[in-house]
This record gives structure tokens, C-alpha cells and sequence, in this order.
């Protein structure tokens, strides 16, 4: 048996070769080769992937910043009144302009929607002093809808936003009305 192990016959046919290293060898170089390729070709994917949310990002939000940057007026505004409340109470409009205002009164009472002139307010509470200081005003019975329109001031700025009925600011019917550039 030793002596079949070490003839030239068993050696030909049962032992490998150098050529057969060479195939041993090959599976794994080809595919370390794949290997690489693959690799290259999914982290190339995965940067690409990177680079594109980087300018999904950019082109979603730098608009976005630049409009956070100013106030967008509007010049159809919608306002509900409540019993003691404007809702919006913060509005902004564009000077100069003509504004639709469609506003409603879902309170039990009337309510008024006053706009102060640039600069003034009411202070503690609307008083009869205060009459001369009004840009613009409303008053809407309860239950009631109504559109009406009005020139919205040239001069850029902060508006008080008033109801002048007795004991409806101090309850906090009030707001604001911001002019900006058209
Ligand atoms: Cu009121």
C-alpha cells in the first residue's frame, strides 16, 4: 500500500498538480475581484445616495429658508370671532393693497373688528378716546358671516387688532395686524 502511495501512477492520477493550484486559486481571486467590485459599486451607491439627499435637503429647505426670512401676506383673510376671541389672531397683510376680510361671529354676542392706526393703541381698555385712532372697523352681529374688503395701510408694521365693546379686549379680543411689503 506505501509503495501505491508513492508510484508515479497514483501520483499522475490522485494527487493534484501545480496546474491544479491554479484552479484551487483562481474561484478566489476572480472573486475577491467581485468582491471589490461590488463593494466599489454599492459604497459609489451609497455616496450617490448621500450626495442626492444633501440636494433633496438643499432644494427642499432653501426655499423654505428664504421665505422664513419675510412673512408671506395674504389678501383674502378668514377670521372667526368667538366670545372673547379672533381666531387667527396674529394677521399678515400686504401695504397698501385691497384685503378681503370674510369673517364670522360664532359668539352669543356682537363683536367688532378694529384695526388701530399705525403707532397707536388703546391701552388699558377702548375709550372714547381711542375712537379717533381706529385705521378701520367692523362690527358683526352674532351668527352672522360677512365679507367686506378694505385698503390695507402703506406704512410697514405692527396693527392693533381690537374689539372696542365694552370688557372685549380686557377679556382678550385682541390680535395683531402686520403690514409688510406687498
Ligand atoms: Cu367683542
Amino acid at each position: 500500500m506505501k509503495d501505491l502511495y508513492l508510484s508515479p501512477v497514483f501520483a499522475r492520477f490522485f494527487l493534484p498538480g501545480w496546474e491544479v493550484y491554479w484552479l484551487l486559486a483562481y474561484p478566489s481571486i476572480f472573486g475577491s475581484h467581485l468582491a471589490d467590485r461590488l463593494r466599489h459599486s454599492v459604497q459609489g451607491g451609497v455616496m450617490k445616495k448621500r450626495w442626492f439627499l444633501l440636494f433633496a435637503f438643499m432644494v427642499a429647505f432653501v426655499p423654505l429658508a428664504a421665505c422664513s426670512r419675510r412673512p408671506v401676506p395674504a389678501e383674502v383673510i378668514n377670521v372667526v370671532m368667538t366670545d372673547y376671541e379672533y381666531a387667527p389672531k396674529e394677521m399678515i397683510i400686504p401695504s397698501g393693497k385691497e384685503i378681503t376680510l370674510n369673517i364670522t361671529n360664532k359668539g352669543a354676542v356682537e363683536h367688532e373688528f378694529v384695526i388701530m392706526k399705525y403707532g397707536t393703541s388703546i391701552g388699558d381698555s377702548f375709550g372714547s378716546e381711542d375712537e379717533e385712532n381706529i385705521y378701520w372697523e367692523i362690527e358683526v352681529k352674532p351668527g352672522e358671516t360677512t365679507t367686506v374688503t378694505f385698503t390695507a395701510p402703506e406704512q410697514i408694521g405692527k396693527y392693533q387688532l381690537i374689539c372696542g365693546i365694552l370688557g372685549h379686549y380686557n377679556a382678550g379680543m385682541e390680535g395683531t395686524v402686520q403690514v409688510v411689503m406687498p
